[in-house]
């Protein structure tokens, strides 16, 4: 008796929007998947639509879209029809990644694998994922699909009615991928992983990349705060870290392994605890480790004391983005508390005294939050650009499950509740008489204007 195929295909779809760009994005939470599958005996096969290295690019003579030298950039991208919900947007769409035919292509380059998973980023790019299922169940009709991540996770009914998914799980993948597997091929589990303690995970699969230019670290799962317009508490059970001597390790290896230069962190709550974020840095380095690092996730303001700051500087912080989305004291309270209008002063001079120059640090402005008024989006800039940071002005995107969503369906001209499409940032979903997307466009014109 032969030993069973143990094969897998893992993807990330296309995406479909409106504008997209490459701000250090990768998969994460399928390469953390693809790791521990992988060391649990199964091979994976992979396909990122979204890799502007993917070989098969080359092959179809595309040239490789513009990056920056710390390889941020652009995605390959056609543009298509747009969904009718979105007809009344004034905007081009598109789909970023692989043309249809490389990826069909890609697919028929295997055989029939075991399962299919399938990741998905935000709530509004489902039709990447129906499209990628649409796509493997034509190549593969009797294998499995499994979907996972956050659109699967925050809008599971709208995934089992319209994904194509044959198994939808929701939250942490590992422990339920491993058990369904389980079910599907009565190959159980060799190393299970406690995700109680996140040491016990490997290391995210970077070496399924033919190339890679930065790699992605997340030093822990969710956060502390239960800011209303934030899914973290709806994506992560609990806020829990990984040790620092790993995350030093790691991102050593992976400075050795892949020559990378860019490192950009995940984190939902990077630097939360204070003893955790002073001997991550000092043993950054410590260790020697030459690379750029980035926060475009944006940091709490509050944890950026003199002593972070500094040692952010040393280590080569390039990227600093700090949240700080409105300098409304009432909405600060109501929204969560994350940081008070002091706190992100003291940060900007911690981190301008620590050597960083004014407009080199950026700060995130929530825009259309449920009734919110343009003045406080204008004030909020003024603030930002007087304390010496760089406004970025972040479109608010409703999120299903959240304590804001139910006034954001409210306010909202669109039909919220009933498609996710409607979630996306760029249509600004709750505008409102108060906030126009003319408005936005002045506001968005504001922040540009460093002094
Ligand atoms: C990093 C990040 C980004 C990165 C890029 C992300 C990417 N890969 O494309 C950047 C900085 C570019 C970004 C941008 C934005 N983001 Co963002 N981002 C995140 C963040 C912080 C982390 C995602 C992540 O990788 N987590 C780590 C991994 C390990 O977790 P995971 O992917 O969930 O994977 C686990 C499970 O989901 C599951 N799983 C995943 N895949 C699969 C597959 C299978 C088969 C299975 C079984 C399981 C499974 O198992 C994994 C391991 O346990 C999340 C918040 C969060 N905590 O998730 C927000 C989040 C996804 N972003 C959000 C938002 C709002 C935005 C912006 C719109 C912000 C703005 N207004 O400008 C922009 C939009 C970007 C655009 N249009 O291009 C929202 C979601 C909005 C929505 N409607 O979906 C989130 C949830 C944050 C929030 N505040 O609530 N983001």
């Amino acid at each position: 008796m032969g030993r069973k195929r143990k094969d897998l295909l893992l993807i990330n779809p296309w995406v479909y929007d409106f504008a997209a760009y490459d701000l250090w994005a990768k998969p994460l939470g399928l390469l953390y998947l693809a790791a521990l599958l992988e060391n649990n005996g199964w091979t994976i096969h992979y396909i990122d639509c979204l890799d502007v290295h993917h070989p098969a690019l080359k092959t179809l003579s595309i040239k490789e879209p513009k990056r920056r030298p710390d390889h941020r950039g652009h995605f390959y991208r056609e543009e298509v029809d747009k969904p009718s919900p979105l007809q009344g947007i004034p905007r081009r769409f598109y789909r970023f990644g692989l043309p249809p035919e490389a990826f069909r292509e890609a697919l028929r380059s295997f055989s029939a694998p075991q399962a299919i998973l399938i990741t998905s980023g935000m709530t509004y790019w489902y039709r990447g994922v129906q499209d990628v299922i649409t796509a493997v169940k034509e190549a593969f009709p009797k294998v499995p699909a499994i979907l996972g991540g956050n659109y699967a996770t925050l809008c599971t009914e709208h995934a089992e009615g319209n994904s194509g998914a044959d198994f939808i799980c929701r939250g942490w993948g590992e422990i339920q991928v491993l058990e369904l597997l389980e079910g599907l091929t009565g190959i159980a589990p060799s190393a299970l992983p406690d995700l109680n303690n996140l040491d016990t995970l490997p290391s995210p699969a970077y070496g399924l990349y033919p190339h890679i230019d930065y790699c992605c670290c997340l030093t822990s799962r969710g956060c502390p705060f239960q800011c209303t317009y934030c899914a973290s508490p709806l994506l992560n059970p609990r806020f829990i870290k990984r040790s620092p001597a790993q995350v030093v390790e790691e991102i050593a290896r992976w400075v050795v392994e892949y020559g990378v230069e860019d490192i950009a962190f995940y984190d939902d709550a990077l630097l939360i605890d204070h003893q955790f974020a002073i001997a991550l840095l000092q043993g950054i380095g410590v260790s020697g480790i030459k690379a750029r690092f980035h926060a475009p996730n944006g940091l709490h303001s509050r944890e950026v004391t003199d002593e972070v700051a500094h040692l952010m500087h040393q280590v080569g912080f390039a990227t600093v983005r700090l949240g700080l989305e409105t300098s409304s004291h009432e909405r600060q309270l109501a929204t969560g508390g994350k940081v008070n209008n002091e706190e992100f002063q003291l940060a900007m001079q911690n981190l301008q005294r620590a050597g960083y120059v004014p407009g080199e640090i950026g700060t995130y402005i929530l825009a259309g939050l449920p009734g919110q008024e343009r003045e406080e989006v204008e004030e909020t800039i003024r603030f930002v650009q007087a304390c010496g940071a760089r406004p970025y002005l972040a479109e608010y995107s409703p999120i299903p499950g959240t304590s804001l969503w139910e006034a954001a369906v409210q306010c909202s001209p669109f039909d919220l509740a009933h498609e996710p499409l409607l979630h996306n940032n760029t249509i600004l979903p709750c505008q409102w008489e108060g906030l126009t997307r003319a408005d936005l466009q002045a506001l968005k014109a504001m922040a540009r204007i460093t002094e």
